[in-house]
């Protein structure tokens, strides 16, 4: 995983910073996903502003993450991390059908941010290997995804424990951006 992955993204490398933010609801498999993807030291602070947030950085692509959910006091302080976000990893347990609710209200506050607005956004309908997991159309619909207009999004099952799916998901994800930076869209 890690050596295609690192692949993936030198092809895609630009002296450029990429940053990329990964977020979800706590226990839908972002740090699972991050220690997959063995792109590098993950680095885990708890800032003063009291949010732990994971790190790491392989080249010019910086990854940062967090937990979403209860804390919409600290809502306001995650602007210092979305600035200049390129994408967004979106991740949902997709057998949490109980909080799926939860899981669309703090995307869609995520995505209306106005320094949210010109980043790709990629979802990870994760826990693909349980049974009675959502599909992905389920959670495309639970996140409130075809109503979004001008906007870039895909979904992609994974299991993370497994890594299936996470590399295909950023395949889609380097591709989109390229486009994205091809046609002049794209904001840096
Ligand atoms: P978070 O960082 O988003 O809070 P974690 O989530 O990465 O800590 O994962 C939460 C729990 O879900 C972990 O279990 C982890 O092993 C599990 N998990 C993550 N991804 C998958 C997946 O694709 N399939 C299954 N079956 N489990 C997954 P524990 O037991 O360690 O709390
Ligand atoms: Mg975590």
């Amino acid at each position: 995983m890690g050596q295609a992955f690192r692949k993936l993204f030198d092809r895609f490398f630009s002296p450029v910073e990429m940053r990329v933010v990964m977020l979800g609801l706590d226990a839908a498999g972002k740090t699972t996903i991050l220690y997959k993807l063995h792109i590098g030291e993950v680095l885990s602070t708890v800032p003063t502003i009291g949010f732990n947030v994971e790190k790491v950085q392989y080249k010019n692509v910086v990854f940062t993450v967090w937990d979403v959910g209860g804390q919409e006091k600290l809502r306001p302080l995650w602007r210092h991390y979305f600035s200049n976000t390129d994408a967004l990893i979106y991740v949902v347990d997709s057998l949490d059908r109980e909080r799926i609710g939860k899981a669309k209200e703090e995307f869609q506050a995520i995505i209306r941010d106005p320094f949210m607005l010109s980043s790709v956004i990629l979802v990870f309908a994760n826990k693909q290997d349980l049974k009675g997991a959502m599909t992905p159309v389920e959670v495309s619909e639970g996140l409130g995804l075809y109503d979004l207009r001008n906007r870039t999004w895909h979904v992609q099952e994974t299991c993370a424990l497994s890594g299936d799916g996470l590399y295909e998901g950023l395949d889609w994800l380097v591709t989109a951006l390229k486009e994205l930076q091809v046609s002049g869209r794209h904001i840096t």
